[in-house]
Formats: C-alpha cells, sequence, structure tokens
C-alpha cells in the first residue's frame, strides 16, 4: 500500500502539477479520483482533506497537504533527489518566480470556479470565457518568455526538469485547451516541448491519468 495518497482529477492544472513532481521523483503513489464535475471537491469527505474544496490534497506520512506548490516544496524536501528547487538563492528564486507567474497570477483567473461564475452569475457566453481565459494566459506566457530567455536552458530555468516546469507544462494544456496561439512565445514552446518528452512528465499527462475520459 503506497503511503501517497493523491486525491485530484486528471484535467486539473495543479493535480498535474502534483503528478509532475512525483513523477520525477520517482515515488510510488496512489491516485483517489475526485470528480471535479460532479462537485465532490464539496463533499464533506474532500472538505475534510482540503477546507478550501479544491484539489489536490496528498495524503503523507507527515498529514494531508493541500496547495500545489506547497506541496511540490514539501516533497522537494521530503524526497532531496532529484531535487526541483536547485542551484544558488538566485537560481532558486528563478525557479519559484515562473512557478508563481503560473501559480498566483494566470492559473487562479482561469480556475473552474471563476469560469462558473462569469457564466452562471455575469451570464458571459463561452466564447467570451475563453477570450477571457486566453487573455490572462497570454499576460502571464509573454513574461515567462522574457525569463525562459533569461535563465532557461533545456528547460525553463536551465536544463534539468525544475519546479517551474513542474506549473508551466499544466498551464500550456489549459492554453491549447482554449485554443490559444503560442506561436508568439518560441522559447516557451521549446522548453514545454522538451519536458514533455521526458517519461516522468510524459507520465503525468492528464489523458493517461486512470479517471480520465
Ligand atoms: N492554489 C491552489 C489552487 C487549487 C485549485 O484551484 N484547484 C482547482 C483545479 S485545478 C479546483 O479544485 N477547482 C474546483 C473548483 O473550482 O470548484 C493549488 O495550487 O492547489
Amino acid at each position: 500500500m503506497s503511503e501517497l495518497v493523491l486525491h485530484g482529477y486528471w484535467r486539473s492544472g495543479t493535480s498535474y502539477r502534483t503528478r509532475i513532481a512525483l513523477e520525477i521523483k520517482g515515488l510510488a503513489y496512489r491516485q483517489a479520483p475526485v470528480e471535479l464535475r460532479q462537485g465532490e471537491q464539496k463533499s464533506p469527505e474532500h472538505l475534510a482533506r482540503n477546507p478550501q474544496g479544491l484539489v489536490p490534497a496528498l495524503e503523507t506520512p507527515d498529514g494531508v497537504l493541500t496547495q500545489s506548490s506547497a506541496i511540490i516544496e514539501w516533497l522537494d524536501e521530503r524526497y532531496p533527489d532529484p531535487p526541483l528547487l536547485l542551484g544558488d538563492a538566485a537560481r532558486r528564486a528563478a525557479i519559484r518566480a515562473m512557478a508563481m507567474v503560473v501559480a498566483c497570477d494566470v492559473h487562479p483567473l482561469g480556475n473552474l470556479r471563476v469560469l462558473k461564475y462569469l457564466r452562471n452569475d455575469l451570464q458571459h457566453e463561452q466564447e467570451e470565457i475563453d477570450r477571457w481565459s486566453r487573455h490572462w494566459i497570454s499576460e502571464g506566457f509573454a513574461a515567462l518568455e522574457v525569463l525562459i530567455g533569461r535563465h532557461g536552458g533545456r528547460f525553463a530555468c536551465g536544463d534539468t526538469l525544475t519546479a517551474a516546469d513542474c506549473h508551466l507544462v499544466p498551464q500550456f494544456y489549459s492554453a491549447q485547451r482554449v485554443k490559444l496561439d503560442c506561436s508568439p512565445w518560441p522559447k516557451l514552446v521549446r522548453a514545454v516541448e522538451n519536458a514533455l518528452a521526458e517519461p516522468p512528465v510524459a507520465a503525468a499527462h492528464p489523458d493517461r491519468q486512470p479517471d480520465a475520459d
């Protein structure tokens, strides 16, 4: 029986982030799907794990953890090899900065509950909602293109996979879902393609998860 249990959803970007980190670390984990379309994230069982009613939540020997970026840092501290936050303080700050562009400034604007509010409460059409998503992803990707130009190598920050890639790859997946043309950001696209070609990143892809449609 695995000691790590990921409560997530195949298409959720934050679950995808967490899976990438788990796979890069080579850790065994069990997946316990939370069906977001059925509202299972608001069930009493899931709220007991994550009081925000969001995925992911990771059951660990240290207790249940929430917030994917915090989970990724916990994984890195608990299982340091291979490191996801590496190098000197400046390099680690660059990795965190890229991760935060996604985690703080892009992903929250495209989250399910935000899009539902736009659709159900503010009565926006689906095409307007997709434009909203494309707009905020574009802003983040334009900044990431510059940061990758500054710090990137084969991947988003250097030549090894880092927490920056854990965040970037799922955001790119979301960009594709809303049909965003990513050609204005060639360095970003190359970093994502290189990451996707790595077996641990490929294994974390939404389509390869047990609860995928
Ligand atoms: N900052 C949180 C965000 C978690 C989050 O927004 N999860 C989404 C899926 S990617 C969710 O559970 N959405 C359900 C909802 O909006 O009802 C994290 O990184 O864990």
